[in-house]
C-alpha cells in the first residue's frame, strides 16, 4: 500500500455531532526504532512488545461546524482540565494528516484525554497518545463510511498515529508489532504497524514488563531531536542494519521459544540505542547511576540463578525488567528485594504483554 491508499475518501454522510472513546495502550521495542527519514520514515525497522496496563483514553466529541471551514477547531483536555500546551502538537498532528481525513475541518472537536500512568513518570505518553487520538478519528470516519473493513481500519489508524509519533504505529494492535520495511517480512511496511506475521512459541505470548521508575523528571533529550541526531552519526549506517539483522535473527528465536537468545538481543539492543546517544555530537548520557546498579543485580541474578530475567530500556533512564510467566513469583521477589531500592520513591509499575487498543462504551 502507498501513502494513497489512504486518502480516497469516499463519505457517504456527515453525521451532525457524537462522540467516540478508545484506550490504547504504550508498547515497548524489543529492536529500536532510533533514526527517521522525512514524513516519519523510519530509518530502520522495530518490533515491539504492546503493553496492557500503561495505556491512554481519548475521547472525541465532535459538531459540525454551521459552515465549511479551512481551519482546524479544537478544545483539548488533559485529566479533565485544558491544557493550552498540548495544543500546538495537536495542530501539528492534525496539519499532517489533514490530506487523509479531510473531513476533520467541517468539525469542531472537543478532545479529553487521561493517562493510566502518573505524568511526568518519565514513560513517553506519545505512543499510546497518538494511537488513541487516532483512533477516535478512525472511528469516524467509519461513520461516515461503514463499509470500511476492519484490517483497513487498523490499518489506517497505524498510519495515522505514525505521523503523529513513530512508536505509535506499533500501539493500535497486540501483541507483537513490526514496524519498517524489513526484505524478509512480508507486508512489512515503512508506513504502518503490522502484526507480526510468523510463528510466536506460547512463551512470548505472556511474557511480563515490571516497569522501574528510576528517573521521573523530563527527558534530557526529546526523541525528535534524538532521532535528528543520528543524521551524520559514524555508526549510523551499521546500526540501521544491525536492526534488519537482529529481526532476521528473531525469526527463529520467537519461533522456538529460544528465551536465551532472546534475552542476547533485546539487551544488545537496549545498549546500543544508549550507546548511539552517547557517541552522537552533541553526546548524552540518559542512563542514571541506579540504571546500572539495575542492570548490574540482573545480570548477577541472572547467572546464579538462571532465572530467564532481562532488560531493556526506552530513551530515559527507566528500566524495562522483562521475564515469562513461568518465573512471574521469582522475577517480582527479586525486584522487591533487590531493584525496587533503585527506583525514584520506590515506584514501578506491573505491566504485560496486551492485545491492542481497544473501543470504550
Ligand atoms: C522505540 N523510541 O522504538 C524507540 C526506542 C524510544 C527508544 O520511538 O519523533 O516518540 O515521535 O517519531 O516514537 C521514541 O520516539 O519519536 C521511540 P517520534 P518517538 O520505541
Amino acid at each position: 500500500m502507498t501513502e494513497n491508499d489512504f486518502s480516497q475518501n469516499t463519505y457517504s454522510h456527515f453525521p451532525k455531532e457524537g462522540k467516540v472513546s478508545w484506550k490504547a495502550p504504550s508498547n515497548i521495542a524489543l529492536v529500536k526504532y532510533w533514526g527517521k527519514m522525512a514524513h516519519q520514515i523510519p530509518a530502520n525497522p522495530s518490533i515491539s512488545f504492546t503493553l496492557d496496563a500503561c495505556a491512554t483514553t481519548t475521547s472525541m466529541g465532535f459538531g459540525k461546524k454551521e459552515e465549511s471551514s479551512n481551519t482546524f477547531s479544537f478544545d483539548f483536555f488533559f485529566e479533565g482540565k485544558p491544557k493550552e500546551d498540548f495544543k500546538p502538537k495537536i495542530q501539528t498532528f492534525l496539519e499532517r494528516i489533514n490530506a487523509y481525513v479531510p473531513f476533520l475541518k467541517e468539525y469542531h472537536l472537543v478532545i479529553e484525554t487521561s493517562n493510566s500512568f502518573p505524568h511526568s513518570s518519565g514513560i513517553a505518553s506519545s505512543a499510546s497518545g497518538m494511537a488513541a487520538l487516532s483512533l477516535c478519528i478512525m472511528d469516524i470516519e467509519k461513520q461516515m463510511n461503514p463499509d470500511m473493513d476492519g484490517a483497513f481500519f487498523n490499518k489506517k489508524a497505524s498510519f495515522l498515529a505514525r505521523l503523529g509519533s513513530g512508536s505509535a504505529c506499533r500501539s493500535i494492535e497486540g501483541d507483537l508489532i513490526q514496524w519498517g520495511t524489513h526484505k524478509n517480512i512480508p507486508e512489512s511496511s515503512n508506513l504502518y504497524g503490522i502484526k507480526y506475521p510468523f510463528e510466536v512459541h506460547p512463551v512470548f505470548k505472556n511474557y511480563h514488563d515490571t516497569i522501574l521508575l528510576v528517573h521521573k523528571g523530563q527527558k534530557q533529550v526529546s526523541s525528535t531531536v534524538g532521532h535528528e541526531l543520528m543524521h551524520g552519526h559514524p555508526f549510523a549506517e551499521n546500526r540501521f542494519r544491525q536492526a534488519h539483522e537482529n529481526l532476521d535473527a528473531l525469526k527463529e528465536v520467537f519461533a522456538n521459544g529460544d528465551v536465551e537468545e532472546f534475552i542476547k538481543i533485546v539487551e544488545s539492543e537496549a545498549l546500543t540505542l544508549h550507546a548511539m546517544m552517547m557517541t552522537s555530537m552533541p553526546y548524552f548520557i540518559l542512563m542514571k547511576p541506579d540504571t546500572l546498579e539495575i542492570i548490574n543485580k540482573i545480570w548477577a541474578y541472572r547467572s546464579e540463578t538462571h532465572v530467564p530475567i532481562c532488560f531493556t530500556l526506552d530513551a530515559g533512564a527507566n528500566v524495562h525488567v522483562l521475564y515469562p510467566e513461568s518465573v512471574k513469583e521469582k522475577a517480582i521477589q527479586f525486584i522487591k528485594d533487590e531493584l525496587v531500592e533503585h527506583c525514584e520513591k520506590g515506584h514501578y509499575i506491573c505491566d504485560r504483554i496486551g492485545q491492542g487498543a481497544r473501543k470504550i462504551q
